[in-house]
């Protein structure tokens, strides 16, 4: 048989340390091949139970079952030899087993890839000088020669098949497994479980033995399945030290776990959008969110809301695993996203904790709840000015306002509303958060604004209580209701002024006049309207607040004015019944009439100058005493020719009756001379003591 067509040069691997020649030598030339002392060994017994053969027949085998074939013979302490010691006593030296392979190869035009079926590291035709068809007959010699059938190939019994499977294992992949090994008769002689990890390997990259390579080819995670694997894709005619005897078929039971390539992203998925979308994650930025983290066969393995907490966390900084990061960026508050995130980005060899094993490909759910960056300052949105604003509020102005507060997902923590009233400060000057602060300044009355604030300028990394958590981005929707400075006077808008004005109001006159009055946000407080009786009150008596005495002066009959009054010039603090406290008041007020009025202590006064003689113009019947019914007509005479003035706003007999008790000092019934002196003098006096 020729088994070489064509001359070639010998083929000579060195290097190989430890190793020893092993010759083999076909009709036209010696081929000459580096194997070490295993490789020989291997030839050896090789040569021992193949027979009778024929010279080609009993080398072929040998040098096929020999092959370098990194796999078969466990080359690196892989899968079953994380032990090496243990199952390989004597381990191949990766390099003259592969380098003999590669250098075949190199030489063979052949570089197909090996076929199902077939022995995994084939050694290319060229290498081998065998046809193809002889390796087969002689596969079949040796399967008819065992005294038990031999499989040529792996069987694989799928057990249990997840039902999603989104992935296979493909060469390439990096894949981590539990595996329980047992011989034919059932006994277990190796088992990740007992290890206490899954075992993690890289697929058809020759590193694993080859059964075991091709027994998780296809799998899913989750998947487990049976795999009976012959002797030649496993520890061969050598078996592995004291554990697998030679010519051994050994069952693997794997469950796969994990499953990665490193090419993979990290791949997200948006489960769910918020409808509107105003931020979204960058660098730098600073987000709470909440999470379940679990591993890809289902494992979950940490969870915020068990916690109760968000996760907090600065994007882009490394307070993260790699992967997380990249999976939050672009995320909106509300959105939910599925992150899947292969170990080399997570946690990597050495997993964290118990509960996140080496090379754990992790998965996230997430649940964006905050959005800020440390250099951001409060953002003001969805403004609805009135369309009278005459005046926007200045540090120091005192504010009332209602709000209602939430979180950037839409919670609300708490709402002026529900109390029924409003919240009052001083603004920019310390009383309130500094977004808060910042936020109330140029605010008109009636406004309503949106007020976002950081936490920085809000409660910051504490929180407040069990209120606000710790770096919430606040949100403020704000409604203002009035505000006001404490110097403040009475402001005064006159609505209609009467073309004939010969008099007005001033202190001490009993006006009449109609009102409605109001709070700033135009909720009506009380109106004279409401039973149609005008309003009556006398200037400078204290029988109004001070804002509206002041503002009813100098009024004409028929006149109109809205009259603004800031609290410390109405109800105050304190409010009154049905006045909110702090409240700025509105009046809409019309004259309708008025009395002038006297001095306060004054029952009557001279409008022009009192008659000299007074005493004998009073006493008419010149008896020297002036009675009840001469002074009553006397007073009567004087307002009705306009020489005088009573009292306003009181029966004309009492005022009358009230002066005439107030001269007759002795109550004989009759004023003397003396007792009307005395009582001018002590007007006198009054006078001057009033003027002082
Ligand atoms: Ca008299
Ligand atoms: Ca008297």
């Amino acid at each position: 048989m020729n088994l070489q067509r064509t001359p070639r040069p010998a083929l000579t691997a060195t290097g190989a340390g430890s190793s020893v020649l092993c010759t083999l030598q076909s009709k036209e030339q010696n081929l000459t091949l580096s194997l070490n002392k295993r490789c020989r060994r291997r030839l050896d017994s090789s040569r021992e139970t193949a027979s009778p053969r024929t010279s080609a027949q009993h080398l072929s085998p040998g040098l096929l079952h020999l092959s370098p074939e990194p796999q078969h013979l466990c080359p690196e302490p892989l899968h079953l030899c994380p032990e090496p010691q243990h199952l390989c006593p004597e381990p191949l030296p990766r390099t003259s087993a592969q380098d003999l392979c590669t250098s075949a190869q190199n030489l063979s035009p052949r570089t197909s890839a090996p076929q199902p079926g077939s022995l995994l590291c084939l050694l290319p035709h060229d290498c081998t000088m065998m046809p193809r068809f002889l390796a087969v007959l002689w596969l079949a010699v040796a399967v008819r020669s065992s005294p038990r059938s031999v499989l040529e190939d792996v069987a694989v019994e799928r057990l249990v098949v997840p039902p999603n499977c989104v992935r296979e294992a493909a060469t390439g992949d990096h894949v981590r497994y539990h595996y329980n090994a047992t011989f034919l008769d059932g006994k277990t002689f190796d088992s990740s479980y007992q290890r206490g990890g899954a075992k993690v390997a890289l697929l058809g990259e020759g590193r694993l033995i080859a059964g075991i390579d091709k027994g998780l080819q296809g799998m899913c995670v989750s998947e487990l399945r049976k795999v009976t694997i012959p002797p030649h894709l496993a520890y061969g005619s050598t078996g592995a030290g004291e554990v697998v005897p030679p010519d051994t078929t050994l069952i693997f039971e794997l469950l796969l776990v994990d499953l990665w390539n490193n090419k993979d992203l990290v791949v997200t998925r948006t489960l769910s959008t918020p409808k509107d979308c105003k931020r979204s994650v960058t660098r730098t930025d600073f987000v709470r969110y909440h999470f379940n983290g679990s591993l890809l066969d289902g494992t979950a393995f940490d969870s915020s809301y068990a916690r109760r907490q968000t996760q907090d966390t600065l994007v882009g900084d490394g307070w993260v695993i790699r992967g997380l990061e990249e999976g939050l960026l672009g995320m909106c508050v509300g959105e939910v996203r599925n992150i899947i995130i292969p170990p080399f980005k997570g946690y990597g060899e050495k997993g964290a904790g118990s509960e996140i094993p080496p090379q754990a490909t992790l998965i996230y759910d997430i649940l964006l709840v905050d959005i800020h960056n440390p250099k951001d300052n409060i953002t003001t949105e969805d403004q609805v000015v009135p369309e009278s604003c005459t005046r926007k509020s200045v540090v120091g102005d005192y504010v009332r306002y209602h709000y209602n507060g939430t979180f950037l997902n839409g919670d609300t923590f708490d709402t002026s509303y529900q109390r029924n009233s409003t919240y009052n400060t001083y603004i920019g000057m310390g009383y309130v958060i500094a977004g808060m602060d910042q936020g109330l300044l140029g605010v008109c009355t009636g406004e309503r604004r949106r007020v976002v604030i950081p936490p920085h300028l809000a409660y910051g990394e504490q929180g407040a209580g069990n209120v606000i958590p710790p770096s919430a981005v606040v949100v403020f929707d704000i409604h203002i209701i009035d505000f006001h400075n404490p110097k403040d006077t009475v402001e005064i808008q006159v609505t209609h002024k009467p073309q004939v004005c010969n008099e007005t109001t001033e202190v001490n006159d009993v006006v009449k006049y109609h009102y409605n009055c109001s709070l700033m946000d135009g909720t009506r407080l009380f109106s004279s309207h409401d039973d149609d009786n005008m309003q009556e009150t006398t200037l400078g008596y204290d029988m109004v607040v001070d804002g509206l005495d002041l503002a009813l002066r100098n009024m004409c009959t028929g006149e109109r004015r809205i009259i603004t009054i800031p609290p410390h010039l109405a109800h105050g603090e304190k409010g009154a019944s049905g006045v909110p406290s702090s409240a700025v008041l509105v009046f809409e007020v019309q004259m309708m009439s008025f009395e002038k009025g006297v001095p306060s202590g004054y029952m009557f006064v001279w409008l022009g100058e009192a008659p000299s003689n007074l005493f004998q113009t009073l006493d008419t019947n010149q008896d020297k005493k002036v009675l009840l019914d001469e002074f009553g007509d006397f007073i009567k005479l004087q307002v009705s020719e306009g020489k005088g003035r009573v009292k306003p706003g009181m029966d004309m007999e009492q005022v009358i009756q009230d002066m005439f008790q107030n001269q007759d000092r002795d109550k004989d019934g009759a004023i003397t001379e003396d007792e009307l002196k005395l009582k001018v003098e002590e007007d006198r006096e009054k006078a001057e003591h009033d003027e002082l």
